[in-house]
This record gives C-alpha cells, sequence and structure tokens, in this order.
C-alpha cells in the first residue's frame, strides 16, 4: 500500500517539475498525452494498479489517485490558457521575443574631437602634461604677460571679444603658458588644448576655434629641440613622409619666431591647388620663449629657456580629412558627420 502511495506523490513531483519545463503548446500537449493518456497515461496506470491492492486499502488510495488526476487536470488547463493569451499577446502588439530587435544607432566622435585626441596622445608619448585654463581671462593673461602692448594689432577690437575693458574671451591658448608658469618650477612639458575666440568668420575662419599651445621650459632648451619636437610630432600626425619647413615670423611672445610648414599632404609636395602650386601648407606658429615672458612670470631667464608653439586644431583637420569650409565642422549636418564614423 505505502509503495502505491509513495508512486502517487512521485508522480506529482515529477509532473510539477515537467510542468515547470513547458514553454509551448505543442509541448503541454505531449504533457498532457503522457500523464493522462487513455492507454498508456502515468496516471491511467496508477489506476489500473488499484485493482491488485488489497480490498480494504483500495477506497482511500482510490481518492488520492483521483485528487492526483484533478491536479493535473487543473494545472495543465491553466498552463494552457497561459501559453495561449501569451501567444494572443504576441499576436496583437504585445512583446514578441522572437522578433529581430531595434540596433539603437551609435553615434562617433566629432571629427574634431578625433583629431584633438590625436595630438594629444602623440604628445602624451613624449611625456607631455596636459593643462588648461579659462576661456574667460583678463587682459594681463591673455595679452600683457605676452608682451603684447595695449596698441599691438592683435588686441584690435576686430580681432578681440571685449567682455568688459578688461575681461576678454581668450583670443589663443596661450593664455596657459603664463598660468603654468606662475603655478610651476622648471623643468616642464605641456600641451594645452582648448576653445578660443576671435571676430573672424570665412570658410577657413571661425569665430570659435580650437588651438593646441606646447610650452617645454627648463635648462638648456635649445631651437634644435624646437624642430625635432615638431619634426616628429608632424610625422607622426600625417606620416613619415612628411617633410617641415621654418620660416622666420614674428610672435611678442617668442624670439626668435618661426612659422612652421609641412609638405602638401594632398600632392606630396609637387604643387597642386590646395597648396597653391607651392608643394607647402602652414601649420604652426612656434619660437623660443621670450626672456620678457620669463621675466613676467618670475622665472630667470639667466638660467632657463624654453620653447613654445601653437597649432589650429580645424585646420588640421581641414587638411587631414580634405575639408575646404570650416563651417561644416558646427552645422551638426548628419550626412557630413557620419563620414567620419
Ligand atoms: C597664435 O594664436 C599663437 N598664439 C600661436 C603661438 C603659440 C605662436 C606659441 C608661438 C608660440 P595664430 O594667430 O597664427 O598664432 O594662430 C594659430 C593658428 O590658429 C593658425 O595657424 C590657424 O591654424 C588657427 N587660426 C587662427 N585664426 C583662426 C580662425 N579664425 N579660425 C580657425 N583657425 C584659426
Amino acid at each position: 500500500m505505502s509503495d502505491l502511495k509513495a508512486r502517487i506523490q512521485g508522480v506529482r513531483d515529477t509532473f510539477n517539475e515537467a510542468l515547470g519545463h513547458v514553454e509551448g503548446l505543442n509541448a503541454l500537449e505531449e504533457l498532457k498525452n503522457r500523464y493522462l493518456g487513455r492507454k498508456r497515461g502515468i496516471v491511467k496506470e496508477l489506476l489500473t494498479d488499484l485493482r491488485s491492492v488489497p480490498k480494504e486499502l483500495r477506497p482511500e488510495l482510490g481518492q488520492a489517485v483521483n485528487r492526483l488526476k484533478q491536479a493535473v487536470e487543473t494545472a495543465l488547463a491553466e498552463k494552457f490558457e497561459a501559453l495561449k493569451s501569451g501567444e494572443a499577446n504576441s499576436r496583437e502588439g504585445g512583446i514578441d521575443l522572437t522578433l529581430p530587435g531595434i540596433a539603437p544607432e551609435l553615434g562617433a566622435l566629432h571629427p574634431l574631437n578625433v583629431v584633438n585626441r590625436d595630438l594629444i596622445r602623440i604628445f602624451e608619448r613624449m611625456g607631455y602634461e596636459v593643462a588648461g585654463a579659462s576661456e574667460i581671462e583678463t587682459d594681463f593673461y591673455n595679452f600683457e604677460a605676452l608682451g603684447i602692448s595695449k596698441d599691438h594689432p592683435a588686441r584690435d577690437m576686430q580681432d578681440t571679444f571685449y567682455i568688459s575693458d578688461d575681461v576678454v574671451l581668450r583670443t589663443h591658448t596661450s593664455n596657459v603658458q603664463i598660468h603654468l608658469m606662475e603655478n610651476r618650477k622648471p623643468p616642464f612639458k605641456a600641451i594645452m588644448p582648448g576653445r578660443v575666440y576671435r571676430k573672424d568668420a570665412d570658410i577657413t575662419h571661425s569665430p570659435m576655434f580650437h588651438q593646441v599651445e606646447g610650452l617645454v621650459v627648463g635648462e638648456h632648451v635649445t631651437f634644435t629641440d624646437l624642430k625635432g619636437t615638431l619634426e616628429h610630432f608632424l610625422k607622426k600626425l600625417f606620416g613619415t613622409q612628411t617633410k617641415m619647413r621654418l620660416r622666420p615670423s614674428f610672435f611678442p611672445f617668442t624670439e626668435p619666431s618661426a612659422e612652421v610648414d609641412v609638405s602638401c599632404i594632398m600632392c606630396g609636395g609637387k604643387g597642386c591647388r590646395v597648396c597653391k602650386n607651392s608643394g607647402w601648407l602652414e601649420i604652426l606658429g612656434a619660437g623660443m620663449v621670450d626672456p620678457v615672458v620669463f621675466g613676467n612670470v618670475g622665472y630667470d631667464p639667466e638660467t632657463v629657456s624654453g620653447f613654445a608653439f601653437g597649432l589650429g586644431v580645424e585646420r588640421v583637420a581641414m587638411l587631414k580629412y580634405g575639408i575646404s569650409d570650416i563651417r561644416m565642422f558646427f552645422d551638426n549636418d548628419l550626412r557630413f558627420l557620419s563620414q567620419f564614423n
């Protein structure tokens, strides 16, 4: 007797477990046949086995088998309803997990950020630290401390956005040089990327643009160091075939100063429309830090020397990607931006 009773309990347990794994109507139908099938159903077999149980025990065990049969029927019916309504939902706008998903659109870095990061990475690998300062700047840091006197043309109302008589939107990243030197003792090497502002607007000039400034200060820093650094940088940026040349120039905060050109990256130096047949493209300004600037930040120009350079990020990006109009960087036209994915 206890044998049959234990079997009834065992069947209940295995049925419940199997039901838990059923995920579709076909599997449910199979389970139903396995347990309630007329000929070889597991519950049917229990009923058949009741016949061999002693008479006096039959009523109790018979009731137990019937209770099991009812429980199985009820559970199967409930599962059937649940699966049916799930199917209907997926047909009528509910969640259909079998449909392919909608992939979210992937964004990408803005081309100016790509170039900016490239520039920073090249200098970080040469051991440069990255520094920054405010875009809203006093006259002193933007001009005066850099040797740009009150009557210098760079201060012209046409070029500079004045917030008040003494406060401007910085016109270059060279202001960071002064903050850095005021707070640091040489030797150090730093680059200073950031936004700058000028009253300037045409297809190659934007009122807001980006510069990367470089400054190296220490004992015995020479013009040769400047030349070697820039040559390495430009080869990393544009490729090992790139040539560099320096032309004498003037900046109020460097002496001597140079404009730096690279061999035209479109024609390789042969001469084309982009380089106006010269074979060269102007890429940045540079020079040895003027001793007057060292004096302004409290350094002794007799013991330290240094070089500085500054380049326009938009200019580099335009050359690298062959873009002829600077305004495209700021129009946010996805047809343009998606080309840099
Ligand atoms: C300067 O701004 C110097 N401070 C650079 C410098 C730093 C020289 C340290 C020496 C030592 P310049 O005005 O030439 O120099 O500008 C540097 C670069 O900024 C230019 O070569 C150009 O690529 C870019 N640039 C200038 N004006 C604009 C503009 N309106 N729109 C986009 N890029 C510009």
